[in-house]
């Protein structure tokens, strides 16, 4: 699909190089927009002090540049910068390229990671909320009227509704006027986070709101749920072009660490029981559904639009039964590494983006055989080792460890 040269739009990708937003760059140039990526490669640096990695052998971003160039003729721009600490460099970027809309994921986005000790909290604090503030602080200095588009999460919420659907960012309230009337209005769905890092991203609704209200940015929040998947229309086209699957106990996300170790044949680690439910989005649907964010855009004297980016959600221990069925994978009940309700129920609104047009990919097990599959080719580049959950909340809880036989 191409689109009109009237709606192509120069867009940055921050965070371009990372799981969610390399896939998402290739779309929205491979649809027809000019791109962008800034990312100061701090995901690899992490690797490097965490001595893990990628189980896909990702490509250096030279490399992955030149691959795309190759494969569809359109080139996408790169600049290394980080957004937390080179201000005036970024300010300079946005205002020799002009952008129309930024794509905001460039922050520290593993919870487990954000709680390993407190150079790690301190840092995804630093880190995260430095970026965010610098990117609205720097539109507003470029005098541009760019859009903003920033991948929040669905962890902002909490996780437990009392049976109520979390509504898309605002709920509606009644209060008591000094007069005794009833008055409603509407305000930011209360925050309650689960680690340092959801904290932060409670933290940039703050900013968001602020910017929005004092100089009218543009702004979406999409308020995503867990990843799973790996490739998507785009990364086929070309090994060169693979996109990231972390595995890893800080980094690996929970459906992809289960296919995984499904894979590899290392126990699926259910943290405690597995009473856990979260909401789940397919790689595929991410990167659509920031296109349609950015047609979407909300008008210059509109509040922040809040969409919840999710399809469904699921149980921890459903999660592991079906992967254990489908692959034969033995299931170990480990000790929980967090400090989080054993058992929730959540029910999520996702109207907005059904009605912009999503179609959503739900889990299917020709999609999970897939992602097995990729698992499977590359399960030779899994270190074992690295597969626990080992980060804790406090000092008093254990590794997420299977019992040794
Ligand atoms: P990722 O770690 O793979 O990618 C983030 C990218 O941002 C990395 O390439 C990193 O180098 C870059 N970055 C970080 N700080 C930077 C800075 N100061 N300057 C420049 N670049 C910087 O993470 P991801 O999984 O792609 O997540 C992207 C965003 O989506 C995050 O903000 C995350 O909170 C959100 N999100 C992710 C998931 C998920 O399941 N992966 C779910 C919900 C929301
Ligand atoms: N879990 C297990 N076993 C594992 C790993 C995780 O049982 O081996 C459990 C966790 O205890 C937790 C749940 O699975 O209850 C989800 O954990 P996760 O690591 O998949 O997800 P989370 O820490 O919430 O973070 C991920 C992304 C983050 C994003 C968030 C969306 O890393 O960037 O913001 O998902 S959401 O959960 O909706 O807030």
């Amino acid at each position: 699909m191409n689109l009109e040269k009237s709606q192509s739009k120069k867009i940055f990708v921050l965070g371009g190089d990372g799981f969610c937003g390399w896939p998402t760059s290739l779309h929205l140039s491979n649809i027809g927009h000019d791109v962008v990526i800034i990312d100061n490669l701090s995901r690899r640096n992490i690797d490097n002090e965490l001595e893990a990695g990628s189980l896909t052998p990702i490509q250096p971003m030279g490399t992955r540049l030149e691959a795309w160039e190759e494969n569809t003729g359109k080139k996408i721009g790169f600049y290394n910068i980080d957004i937390a600490e080179d201000y005036d460099q970024f300010l300079q970027v946005i205002q020799s390229e002009q952008p129309d809309a930024i794509v905001h994921f460039a922050e520290q986005r593993s919870a487990p990671y954000s709680m390993k000790s407190p150079k790690h909290k301190r840092y995804t604090v630093n880190n995260n909320l430095n970026a965010t503030h610098n990117v609205l602080c720097a539109i507003v200095d470029s005098g541009l009227d760019i859009h903003l588009v920033h991948l929040g999460t669905m962890g902002v919420y909490g996780y437990g509704t009392a049976g109520m659907k979390i509504p898309e960012g605002y709920l509606d309230v009644e209060v008591q006027t000094e007069s005794g009337d009833r008055v409603e209005q509407q305000i930011l769905y209360p925050t309650n986070p689960g680690s340092v890092y959801h904290m932060t991203k409670s933290q940039d609704q703050l900013l968001f709101q602020y910017y929005n209200k004092n100089d009218s940015v543009r702004i979406t929040d999409l308020h995503q749920g867990i990843v799973w998947g790996t490739n998507t229309e785009e990364t086929k086209m070309d090994e060169r072009l693979i996109n990231r699957f972390d595995y890893d106990g800080d980094y690996g996300t929970v459906l992809n660490r289960f296919l995984m170790q499904a894979a590899v044949g290392y126990p699926i680690t259910v943290h405690g029981t597995g009473g856990q439910t979260r909401a789940f989005i397919h790689i595929q649907d991410t990167v659509r559904c920031v296109e349609l964010a950015i047609a979407n855009a909300p008008a210059r004297e509109e509040r922040v639009m809040i969409f919840n980016q999710m399809t469904e959600t699921h149980r921890v221990n459903d999660l592991a039964q079906l992967v254990s069925k489908l692959t034969g994978g033995e299931i170990a009940y480990v000790s929980n590494p967090r400090k989080e309700a054993a058992k929730n129920d959540l029910h999520v609104k996702n109207d907005l983006f059904l009605s912009k047009g999503l179609n959503p990919t739900t889990l299917d097990n020709g999609l999970l055989q897939e992602v097995t599959e990729v698992a499977g080719k590359y399960a030779h580049r899994a270190d074992h080792s690295k597969i626990p959950a080992t980060s804790t909340w406090t000092k008093e809880q254990k590794p997420g460890v299977p019992e040794a036989k």
